[in-house]
């Protein structure tokens, strides 16, 4: 049975549904409009169906707990798929199938899968109504949970319909839970045709089609053909006591902080500056005419790590979380209240795990590492008034970053634009539990792309020189490292909140007022021009973060020259060029 619920025709999109619906034989049809009542219809679904948990009504009005399958608790690149015409289209940091014989897998895995099941149309908005960078999507799933994700996730229902009229320029995507099995399970995505294919799933990026399949793949793959970046970035606004305001983006790998910098709430000896939130996760750019480098958030929710997550590290999520969220894989209360590692000193007693099992102290983690929360950017305490602007906001400073323990200093600068791509495509990281695999392995992650960049990385890395070296006002771009260790493996610096300090110098530097110290890998802050007064630490430790060890860097330079040389000809000279450069500085 196929009922329309809008009024709006458009012949692409009537031809995508049926041609999907005579794929995946559903017993029915519900097109999503993004209503309240419909919300509210598919929640009392899931709750008859245990797909949902209710929580403590009073104390999380209208949130629920969903638990997924054990074996689906995160991203899996290994069953992730760029499927270019060409190969050496995807490059050597995907995995490649050609499109026609993955297509022919698929559609065999599709085929009746969702006989027995409703197909969901979910029409979706990436980014502001009106604007002109704004990108729909259409995603088709048999999943309840991902529909009630993507309400919070994005601008979904007839928004996006309305945005989009009669026009075939939508992204599609294929989706179903299909018997959840991970020997079943694979994210396709066709660039070529717009289109992503992801069955055997019901988790966060491999199902939500709408964040990393569409808004970082299939969009880096199309912003390569045109003048712009999509980023896995966040952005945020800084204002100083004198009304100055800057923002800031920053890419950092999975489950490294991105969501708490994002949402940062000022520590009290900074109650004078405000922060404001446009996006935690992913950041699209571009060229304004003023020659600036402007961004948008394509997301209107986030989906963020729940564990570490609590009133020090990230307020304003907290505040966020009080009502109409889902929680997925965290533990609870008797109380029905959600709870993970990190939330409170002291875990409860008597709570119930992620597996929905009694759970007591030494019984391993009572929440998921890689649990998440879905909250509406509009309940952010910390909520940009521009978030909504069609242009975006003018970015003054780009930062890279990752987890690591020794060698890279708590903030550096780069030199010029080439120079800070060169430090992007550069960056090494811990791998996090964000995707399966072993965790606390160093990997490069150029720009914190590795496992999102649609096509080649060395073409993504000319289309970032290209970009900055066409404007004459480009963001700078810098180098932060939250994570040093010391020798006893505690944290040097205090992070959170005090983060707020670096990005003063940075805003410093972008407003030439910074003082700094050139150093072979980039400008480094001179110790008094990072403001640490009140802080609780050392100068030794200080000096420790702030140094640069030249022997060191020579090693990792090595490791560098084997990571560029794994990505073949096609990467550009000037990044062997900045290579050679910080050799020699560093040897002389
Ligand atoms: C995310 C991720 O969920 O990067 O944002 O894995
Ligand atoms: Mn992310």
């Amino acid at each position: 049975m196929i009922f329309w619920v809008t009024e709006m025709k458009n012949l692409f999109l009537e031809k995508f549904v049926s041609d999907v619906a005579s794929l995946t034989k559903p017993n029915d049809i519900f097109w999503c409009n993004g209503s309240e009542e419909e919300n509210e219809k598919l929640i009392s679904q899931m709750i008859k169906k245990g797909i949902l948990i209710k929580l403590n009504q009073e104390k999380n009005p209208n949130s629920y707990l969903h638990r997924s399958d054990p074996n689906d608790v995160a991203r899996t690149e290994h069953l992730t798929f760029i499927c270019s015409k060409k190969e050496d289209d995807a490059g050597p940091t995907n995995n490649w199938s050609e499109p026609n014989q993955f297509k022919a897998k698929l559609n065999n895995l599709f085929d009746g899968v969702m006989k027995t099941r409703t197909m969901y149309v979910v029409p979706y908005l990436m980014g502001p109504e009106g604007s002109p960078y704004s990108q729909v999507g259409i995603q088709i799933t048999d999943s309840p949970y991902v529909v009630a994700n993507l309400r919070i996730m994005t601008r979904m229902g007839n928004r996006a319909l309305n945005h989009l009229g009669e026009s075939n320029n939508f992204v599609k995507g294929v989706h179903s839970t299909g018997d959840l099995s991970p020997d079943r399970r694979y994210i396709g995505h066709f660039p070529e045709e717009r289109l992503i294919m992801s069955i055997g799933s019901g988790y966060g990026g491999n199902a939500l089609l709408s964040k990393k399949c569409h808004a970082l793949r299939i969009a880096s793959a199309i912003a390569s053909k045109e003048d712009w970046l999509a980023e896995h970035m966040l952005i945020l606004g800084l204002e100083s006591p004198d009304g100055e305001l800057t923002y800031i983006s920053g890419a950092f790998p999975s489950a490294s902080g991105k969501t708490n910098l994002a949402l940062m709430k000022p520590p009290e000896s900074y109650k004078d500056w405000k922060t404001s939130t446009i996006g935690d996760d992913i950041a699209w750019f571009h060229k304004g005419e003023d020659n600036r480098l402007w961004a948008i958030n394509p997301e209107a929710g986030f989906f963020g790590v729940a564990p570490g997550t609590n009133v020090k590290s990230n307020p304003n999520a907290i505040a966020s979380l009080k009502k109409n969220s889902i929680f997925t894989n965290v533990a609870v209360t008797t109380e029905g209240i959600p709870w993970w590692e990190g939330l409170t000193d002291d875990p409860p007693n008597n709570l119930t795990d992620w597996h929905g099992k009694p759970w007591k102290p030494g019984n391993g983690k009572a929440a998921h590492p890689n649990s998440r929360f879905t909250t509406s950017i509009n309940q952010t305490p910390s909520v940009s008034p521009n978030l909504n602007d069609s242009e975006g906001v003018p970015v003054s400073a780009m930062l890279f970053g990752g987890r690591r323990a020794k060698l890279t200093p708590l903030v550096y600068e780069s030199f010029n634009w080439v120079h800070g791509v060169f430090i992007g495509a550069t960056v090494g990281a811990e791998t996090t539990a964000a995707a399966v695999g072993k965790v606390g392995v160093i990997r490069r992650d150029p720009m914190a792309m590795r496992p999102f960049c649609g096509y080649h990385i060395a073409d993504y890395f000319s289309h970032w020189i290209k970009i900055g070296s066409s404007m004459s006002n480009p963001p700078r771009i810098f180098h932060v490292n939250w994570f040093r260790l010391d020798d006893n493996g505690e944290f040097i610096w205090p992070g959170f909140g005090d983060n707020i300090r670096v990005l003063k110098w940075i805003v410093d530097r972008v407003k030439g007022r910074g003082k700094a110290i050139k150093t072979p890998i980039g400008y480094i802050p001179t110790p008094d021009a990072l403001d640490t007064k009140d802080l609780d630490i050392s100068s030794n430790d200080l000096d420790e973060i702030l140094k640069v060890d030249n022997t060191a860097w020579l090693e990792e330079m090595e490791v560098i020259r084997e990571f560029f040389t794994s990505l073949g000809k096609k990467l550009p000279n000037e990044l062997w060029d900045e290579l050679s450069n910080l050799e020699s500085r560093l040897k002389s």
